[in-house]
C-alpha cells in the first residue's frame, strides 16, 4: 500500500461510477437527445395534434439555415394534403385598438363552440421586440391556457416577404395539426396588411370610435380590403360614439365598388373587454363563409392566393440570393459610390450589376 500523500492539497480519488449507470446506456440517452427528429417523425406528431412537434416543425420552417430548408419543405409537403380544412381570418388595427384583447375574447368564444384556434402574427418589426404576441401572452392569459388554442409569435429577423412566407407555411402546419380556425394578427403599419390579406379568407379591420372623424387617417387600401370593420371598445361612455361610428363606416363602405365575392362589407360594434358583440362578429363571418363557399369564391380565392405565393416566394428567394452574394455585396457598394459621384447613371449601374450576377 502506498504511503499517504503528506501534502494538504492532495485529493482522494472520486467514488467510482455506480454499476447501475451503464456508460453504454448513458451514451444512448445523450445521442437520442441530440438527434433531431426526422421530418416523418415530426409529421406523425403533427397529425396526432402534438403541439411540441408542431412547434419544432414551425421552428424549422422559420429557420434561415439552408440545412433546415430541406427538412421544412419535406414536412410541408407531407402536411399539405391534411391542410386547407380551415377558416383563415386576418385581423389588423393600429396599436392599442385592442387586437390582443379581442383575439383573446374571440378565441375563447370559438373554442367554446368546439373549434381549435391557432393565433399567428405577421410583424416584421418584431426582430427587436420578439413579436408583439409574445409580450401579449399576458393579455391572452385564458387563451394561452386553453388546450384547444395555439399561440405563436411572429417569425422574426427578416424582411416582410420572408416573415409572410413563413407565416403562410406555418398556417399549413397548424391546419395539418387539426386547427380549424386560424387567426392572423398584424399591426396596421406598412405593407403587412396586404401580405396578411393575401393569405386569409376573411379580413377584419379593428377600429375604435374617434371624435367623429372616423375615416380620417385610414388608408383607402385597407378599407377596400376589409370584409368587416369592427368598432371595438363599445362599452361604458363609448357605446354611443361607437354606434355613430358604425353609421359613418357603413355609409363609407357603400361608396366602394362591389367586391368580387359578392359580399357587402359589414360594420359591427363590440367590446373585447366585456365580450359584448363578439358573437355577432363570428355571426357575420359565418354569413360570409356561407355566401362564398356557395358561390365558389372561397375556393377560387385560395387558388389565386396559392399562385400569388408561388410568385412571391420566387421574388423573395431571388432577392435574397442576389443581395447575399458576397461578390454582389462588394460590387453593389462600388456601383453605389460610382452613382453618387455621377460616374455612371443609376440604370447603367443596375444593368452592370445584373450582367455580372447572371454572368452575361
Ligand atoms: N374599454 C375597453 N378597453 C379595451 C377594450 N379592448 C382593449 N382594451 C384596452 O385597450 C388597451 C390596448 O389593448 P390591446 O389588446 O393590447 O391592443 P393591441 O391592438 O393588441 O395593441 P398592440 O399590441 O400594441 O398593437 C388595453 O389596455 C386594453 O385593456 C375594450 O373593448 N374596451
Ligand atoms: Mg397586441
Amino acid at each position: 500500500m502506498a504511503p499517504p500523500d503528506p501534502s494538504a492539497l492532495s485529493e482522494k480519488d472520486g467514488i467510482p461510477q455506480p454499476e447501475t449507470v451503464s456508460s453504454d446506456q448513458a451514451g444512448q440517452i445523450i445521442s437520442r437527445r441530440q438527434k433531431k427528429p426526422s421530418p416523418q417523425t415530426l409529421f406523425d406528431g403533427i397529425s396526432q395534434s402534438n403541439v411540441s412537434a408542431l412547434s419544432r416543425a414551425i421552428t424549422l420552417v422559420e429557420s434561415t439555415s439552408p440545412k433546415h430548408l430541406e427538412a421544412a419543405n419535406q414536412i410541408i409537403a407531407l402536411c399539405l394534403p391534411r391542410a386547407n380544412r380551415s377558416v383563415r381570418i386576418g385581423i389588423t388595427g393600429v396599436p392599442g385598438v385592442g387586437k390582443s384583447t379581442f383575439i383573446e375574447a374571440f378565441g375563447k368564444y370559438l373554442t367554446g363552440l368546439g373549434k381549435k384556434v391557432a393565433v399567428l402574427a405577421v410583424d416584421p418589426s418584431s426582430t427587436i421586440s420578439h413579436g408583439s404576441i409574445l409580450g401579449d401572452k399576458t393579455r391572452m392569459e385564458d387563451l394561452v391556457k386553453d388546450p384547444n388554442a395555439y399561440i405563436r409569435p411572429s417569425a422574426s429577423g427578416e424582411t416582410l416577404g420572408g416573415v409572410a412566407r413563413k407565416t403562410r407555411e406555418t398556417i399549413t402546419l397548424c391546419e395539418a395539426a387539426g386547427f380549424d380556425t386560424i387567426i392572423i394578427e398584424t399591426v396596421g403599419v406598412g405593407q403587412s396588411e396586404t401580405a396578411v390579406h393575401s393569405m386569409v379568407d376573411f379580413f377584419l379591420l379593428l377600429k375604435i370610435a374617434g371624435a367623429g372623424d372616423e375615416l380620417q387617417g385610414i388608408k383607402r387600401g385597407i378599407m377596400e380590403m376589409a370584409d368587416a370593420v369592427v368598432i371595438n371598445k363599445a362599452d361604458g361612455d363609448n357605446v354611443k360614439r361607437a354606434r355613430l361610428a358604425k353609421t359613418e363606416f357603413n355609409r363609407a363602405l357603400h361608396l366602394f365598388p362591389a367586391k368580387k365575392s359578392g359580399w357587402m362589407p359589414k360594420v359591427e360594434t363590440c367590446s373585447a373587454l366585456t365580450k359584448d358583440g363578439v358573437d355577432k362578429v363570428w355571426g357575420l363571418i359565418s354569413d360570409y363563409l356561407e355566401l362564398v363557399q356557395g358561390n365558389g369564391y372561397f375556393a377560387d380565392k385560395r387558388q389565386a392566393q396559392n399562385q400569388y405565393w408561388m410568385m412571391e416566394t420566387i421574388h423573395e428567394q431571388l432577392q435574397r440570393h442576389f443581395f447575399s452574394n458576397p461578390d454582389m455585396v462588394k460590387e453593389i457598394e462600388r456601383q453605389k459610390t460610382a452613382v453618387l459621384q455621377n460616374e455612371i447613371s443609376p440604370f447603367a449601374a443596375a444593368q452592370s450589376l445584373m450582367d455580372r450576377y447572371f454572368n452575361r
